[in-house]
């Protein structure tokens, strides 16, 4: 009877050591509170920030929904929902990009640099994706292109026309800017950690010890909500300028 019933219940039991299926818990939380506070908090600002409020709500709903279901995956066959964490940063990755063009606008940004940093961020993410989850035994070549894109966004923020803009933007959109750029150095490089933890190469041994999906998901919450976070502060600091 007992096992009856947990096989058609709806919730499943999270083991104490079960760091996995506890961060996917919390972070399906997390996203959930971040997109109320972005969806609650955008009629407050200028409409020229409510489309940047918005869309780092989109990031963190896009996300609470994938975590819904990579929570319920994990619990259900403990196995990493590798198909549904990148198909959430195909959606996300690239939204991240569009903030940065939509904070630079004021300063004149161009289309161009939207479009380059997309398709950056897809070859950096569908070149991941062949390595964790189609060719496991060459995951470290794949790794290796992923990195040069992700090297190359690096690249054009911290150096590039989005730098350029930012400067002539001065004042607190050059501050965000500077942050975001923080996040993709730093936050960002969260993720190739976790790749390396999670897949067979010339690097076993380096991360023992750690979880793939645990880094992930702690990469997740500190980019997505933190990224929508300075968006807010910036918007916060312009609105009140006036
Ligand atoms: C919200 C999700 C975010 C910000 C995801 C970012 C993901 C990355 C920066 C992933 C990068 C990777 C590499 C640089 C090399 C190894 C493969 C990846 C895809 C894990």
């Amino acid at each position: 009877m007992e096992n009856f019933l947990a096989s058609i219940s709806l919730v499943s039991k999270i083991a104490t050591n079960d760091y996995v299926g506890f961060t996917f818990f919390v972070g399906c939380m997390a996203m959930m509170a971040a997109s109320a506070f972005f969806f609650l908090s955008m009629n407050s600002f200028d409409k020229k920030w409510r489309t940047s409020i918005l869309v780092s709500g989109l990031i963190t709903f896009i996300a609470a929904v994938h975590y819904w279901y990579m929570r319920d995956y994990w619990a259900g066959f403990a196995e990493s929902p590798t198909f549904f964490r990148y198909v959430d940063w195909v959606l996300t990755v690239p939204l991240m990009c569009v903030e940065f063009f939509l904070i630079l606008k004021v300063a004149g940004a161009k289309k161009s640099l939207m479009w380059r940093l997309i398709a950056l961020s897809l070859i950096m993410l569908v070149t991941g994706y062949f390595g964790e989850a189609v060719y496991r035994d060459s995951a470290w070549v794949w790794g290796l292109i992923s990195g040069i894109a992700y090297f190359a966004i690096v690249y054009e923020i911290w150096f590039g026309t989005a730098k350029k803009l930012a400067e002539e933007a001065g004042g607190a959109v050059l501050s965000a800017h500077k942050t975001l750029c923080w996040f993709v150095l730093v936050g960002w490089a969260i993720y190739p950690i976790g790749y390396m933890a999670g897949t067979p190469g010339w690097y076993e041994g380096w991360f023992t010890g750690l979880n793939m999906d645990v880094i992930y998901n702690i990469g997740d919450a500190v980019n997505k909500i933190g990224f929508g976070l300075v968006i807010y502060g910036l918007a916060v600091a312009k609105s009140s300028e006036k």
